[in-house]
């Protein structure tokens, strides 16, 4: 039986992006409904992102989802760098009086999901055969099976919040979207493990075996990353392995029992534009970006408060203009994000085809990094996060 539903915004993917868009639609009294192609349990429990931005944090605070973040979430004023053998400390509260926050996704993920229903408020997970239609019209569509059942939903815009591999992206005509792409040649080896980390701050090291960084999800679980071929095979990686490449590029390290591990290809890609008539682009489903600079999730964030704010304006006022600029706006943010996450990429990680000149000048660019308050203060600002405005 096909059922017809009706609401203001239909947002696909119940990733960060599409979560906390709901929620700030909800506090502006915006009607909206979220589809999800999986199970709760998944979404719940996938490991992806670690650091929080200040201002990630601000909205999280302020969209009534910070409670637990708050109290459960690592606060950092500094990173370490490590290079040469030796560690040398960015300090964040020195440079820009900011910080950091070390908050699993999954727990963001799990905070926004405990929000949304609580306040009894429409999230449909296992929805399969999503597509998107008629929204260059005033009165577009998202058709979808569930439970067996053919469901068509009316509204008034479509948010795709469905990551980069979803539906909403794909489904903008040809020759409309300009796509910018780079592909590195490596790709990152991740572990989650029961063990303490061996620092209270991240350690990003570029190694002469290649880049590893250290970061953490709490005081006894450490999670850790290591440069590696994209076809690496996680076979050839037993625990032993992997903690003594680890202490090789990173130091004395805590080691404990691998929880997870998995291969994760690097990537830095924006589509343009990220609107295209009622259909809003957001987080991961418009641009990517190396995981260097542990940014993807915080635009994602940022993203969906400006796209919120935008449609507060068009419902509260029937302004336009907070909609119409949304792409420019959050573009102008997204290409800052990306220089800063590739130059971190590009200084941290060894390229195959460097010649012994590349190596010493990327050495020497760390040296400047950890002797020039100037440039510490360039890296720092970058990571706790660009104003929103800018
Ligand atoms: P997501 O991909 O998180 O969510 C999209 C959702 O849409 C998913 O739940 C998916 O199942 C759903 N979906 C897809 N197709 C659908 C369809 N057809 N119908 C319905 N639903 C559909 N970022 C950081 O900021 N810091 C980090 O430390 C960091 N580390 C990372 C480490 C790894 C290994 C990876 C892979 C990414 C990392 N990122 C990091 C980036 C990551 O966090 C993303 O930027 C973030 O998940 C983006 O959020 P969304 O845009 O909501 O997309
Ligand atoms: C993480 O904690 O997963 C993490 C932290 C920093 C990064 C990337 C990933 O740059």
């Amino acid at each position: 039986m096909k059922l017809k539903l009706r609401t203001q915004v239909a947002i696909i993917g119940a990733g960060p992006a599409g979560l906390l868009l709901g929620q700030l639609l909800q506090r502006r009294g915006i009607d909206s409904v979220v589809l999800e192609a999986r199970d709760r349990q998944y979404v719940e429990n996938r490991v992806r992102a670690g650091v929080l931005e200040q201002q990630s944090l601000d909205i999280l605070v302020r969209a009534g989802v910070g409670e637990r973040m708050m109290r459960e979430g690592l606060l950092h004023h500094g990173i370490q760098l490590r290079f040469g053998g030796r560690t040398h400390r960015i300090d964040f509260q020195e440079l820009t009086g900011r910080a950091v926050m070390i908050y699993g996704q999954q727990e963001v993920v799990r905070d926004l999901i405990a929000a949304r229903l609580a306040a009894q408020q429409p999230l449909h997970f296992e929805v399969e055969s999503v597509s998107i239609h008629d929204f260059m019209t005033e009165r577009p569509e998202v058709r979808y099976r569930q439970g067996g059942e053919q469901h068509t939903l009316r509204c008034d815009f479509i948010a795709g919040c469905d990551g980069f591999h979803g539906i909403c992206r794909d489904s903008i005509p040809p020759g409309q979207l300009t796509v910018y792409e780079r592909l590195y040649p490596f790709a990152w080896l991740g572990i989650l493990a029961q063990a303490a980390p061996a620092s209270h701050e991240l350690i990003y090291a570029n190694d002469s075996h290649g880049f590893a960084l250290l970061s953490m999800r709490s005081p006894t679980v450490s999670r850790l990353y290591l440069q590696c071929k994209p076809d690496e095979d996680l076979g050839a990686w037993p625990d032993e392995r992997l903690w003594s490449e680890l202490t090789h590029r990173l130091g004395a390290l805590t080691t404990g029992p691998v929880l997870q591990k998995s291969v994760a290809p690097l990537r830095s890609f924006v589509a343009e534009p990220m609107s295209i008539g009622r259909l809003f682009l957001a987080g991961d489903a418009a641009h990517i970006v190396p995981p260097t600079g542990a940014k993807g999730m915080n635009l994602a964030l940022a993203d969906v408060q400006v796209l919120a704010q935008a449609l507060g304006e068009l419902y509260g006022t029937g302004r336009r203009a907070g909609l119409d600029s949304y792409s420019e706006t959050c573009l102008r943010r997204v290409w800052q994000v990306q220089r800063f996450s590739w130059w971190m990429t590009s200084l941290l990680h060894r390229f195959e085809d460097d010649s012994a000149f590349d190596r010493r000048r990327q050495l020497a660019e760390l040296e400047y990094l950890v002797a020039s308050r100037a440039a510490a203060q360039m890296l720092a600002e970058n990571y706790v996060g660009l104003p929103l405005s800018t």
